[in-house]
Formats: structure tokens, sequence, C-alpha cells
């Protein structure tokens, strides 16, 4: 597909999916190394190993400067890209009961003061997912997704939160399909596509998203990874990071320390020094950029995900995000 076609259909669907971008061989590689890291990890729930922890891990960070992938986003996002270094690789994120679907970029409705540039059709921020999996319908892989579901965003008829809880979230439950990812698939998808994990009809009641229970349920081999991190076109990041920063200080800051702080974590880390020399250089010969805050902006940031210090963070704002500066 020429960088025209691939541009127009993610416009068109919201979603761009990469069959075989892996190798049999990567993906075997990648999932060889998840087990004894997640092993080790202390925080709880044991489901997300997060951006710090990621970046420990050589075959989860050299993704981020994967070829194929890198190409894909410039191809979709135009020469100016940033990341977003949220990378997270989840493990066994797989639902029972109650289901709904979100958007990603729900939040920064409810977070974000000025939330209109969602409507602009000229708006580029996405999620990149790696699946390591099929998605299957036995122990699912993957997710669903509400194909076009973007327009109701894009197009400016998702006005409000309220709107989108009452109205639109119904109609989304009802037209989900599961979209069929292969292991070694990669899918650059729009933030404001509603999308769900698959629901796995061998599991009980006790796999809980949010909690260890029921991991155990799932056999090593069928074992659900996914990789995910964002890019945007250069200066589309900012609304993002804004919202998280808000999110942090009203949801992150009440966990106990060690538990899930994605936000803390990814906003703790400088570019380019706290990344493995390997990445930036083969990110600088791509031309990727990466998201940063300074070190003196970073270090609460930092000390909040270490430490669980984010009292100062937490009370210098009732939650609402202000403008990046
Ligand atoms: O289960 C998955 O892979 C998707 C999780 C999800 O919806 C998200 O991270 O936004």
């Amino acid at each position: 597909m020429t960088a025209e076609d691939l541009r127009k259909a993610f416009k068109r669907d919201g979603y761009v999916l990469l069959r075989g971008a892996l190798s049999a061989q990567e993906v075997a590689e990648i999932r060889a190394t998840l087990p004894p890291v997640y092993d080790k990890l202390t925080l709880t729930p044991k489901r997300y190993m997060q951006a710090r922890e990621c970046l420990a891990v050589p075959p989860v960070y050299r993704l981020m400067a994967h070829p194929k992938i890198i190409e894909a986003c410039r191809r979709i996002l135009g020469e100016d890209l940033v990341y977003v270094n949220d990378l997270v690789v989840q493990r066994n994120v797989i639902p029972v009961g109650d289901n709904p679907p979100h958007l990603d970029c729900q939040a920064e409705f409810r977070f974000n003061r000025d939330s209109r540039y969602l409507v602009d059709p000229n708006f580029l921020f996405a999620k990149v997912g790696v699946y390591l999996q099929d998605n299957t319908e036995d122990y699912a892989g993957g997710i669903d997704i509400y194909p076009r579901g973007h327009r109701w965003v894009g197009n400016g008829l998702f006005f409000s939160y309220q709107f989108y809880k009452r109205v639109l979230r119904r109609m989304f439950d009802r037209g989900m399909k599961l979209l069929d990812t292969k292991a070694g698939d990669v899918l650059i998808f729009d933030s404001r596509l509603p999308h769900r994990s698959t629901a796995a009809t061998k599991l009980g009641q006790n796999n809980y998203q949010d909690s260890d229970d029921g991991a155990a349920e799932v056999p090593e081999e069928r074992a659900k990874y996914v990789v995910y991190w964002e890019v945007a076109r250069q200066g589309d990041e900012v609304h993002f990071v804004a919202c998280n920063k808000a999110r942090a200080r009203k949801e992150e800051m009440k966990r106990p320390v060690g538990a899930y702080r994605p936000r803390c974590s990814y906003l703790g880390l400088v570019y380019p020094d706290d990344y493995p020399p390997e990445l930036v250089e083969k990110l600088d010969v791509e031309g990727v950029k990466v998201f940063s805050l300074t070190r003196e902006e970073a270090d609460p940031w930092l000390a909040a995900f270490k430490e669980g210090a984010g009292e100062a963070l937490a009370a210098e704002s009732d939650g609402k995000a202000v403008p990046p500066q």
C-alpha cells in the first residue's frame, strides 16, 4: 500500500492492521523473555509491565524501533512523528462479565478543559499494539472494535462524556466485532476508535482485569501478551500528556506504593538520558522523537512512582488538567 492509501485507510476505518509485521521467530523470542520478567515484578497487579520495567527488556523496547512499525507510522502520521512512551506490556488482560467498549481519548473529555482538538479532521493520535498470539474466542488474545466508530468523535457528534455514556456507548456495545489479529500482527488505531479487550469463553468469573486473581487459569502457551505505546503527529501529543498528568494526580496517587501507576512511570522518564542507548541511537537514525519532560519536571513523577511521594503533585491540582506549558 502506498503512504496515501494507508493514510486514507486509517482515516476511513480508524485503524490499520499490519499483518505479519513480526516473524514467528521474533514473536517466539519476545514471548520466551516475558514470563521470568513477570515473575520478578514486585508491582501489583502483575498484569502490567510499566514503561520503566519495559525499558529493561531489550526484545520489548526494540519494538519501538522496529523498521516496519516506524515505516507504517510515518506513512499514516507523516514525517514529524513523536512517540509517547506510555509503553506497557499487558498480560492476560481479559475481561469477564460486563465489558463495555471505551475510547482511549475518552478521559480527555473529562480532564482537559478544551477537547475541541478531537474534532479537528487533521488531529492524529494513535496507539500501536503488538499482538503476540492469535485472537480467539476461547482464551482471547486481542481486541474487539466498532469499525469506523472514531468518526462519531471526529465529526463532532461526540460532544460530551455524558452523551457518550448514555447514548453512544450503548450503540457501540451492540456493534462490537472481534478483530481477527494473529501473532505478529501490529495494529495502529486512532485514539477515538471504540474498542475493548476480547472476552474469553474458557475463563471463569474470577478472572479480573485489575487483579492477579484468575491469571493462573490461562496456560502459559495461551497467555495473552500485548505491547502498547502511543504515537502522534508532533504537537498532537500535548493533550494526551496533559490528561495523563491530571489522571495520575487524581487516580494514581491514591494507590499504594508498588501499585499500577503507568502514567507516573512514563512521566518520570527523561529522554534520552533514561533510555537504553541502543534504542536512542536507532530512533535517532529513524528520525523518531520521544516526548519527555525535563529532568526537573520529571523527578516528582519519578518519586511518585517509586516512593508514592505524590502528595505534593496531588495537592497541586483538583484533578483538572491545565493546558501544557
Ligand atoms: O486487551 C487489550 O489488548 C486492550 C486493552 C485496552 O483496551 C487498552 O489498553 O486501551
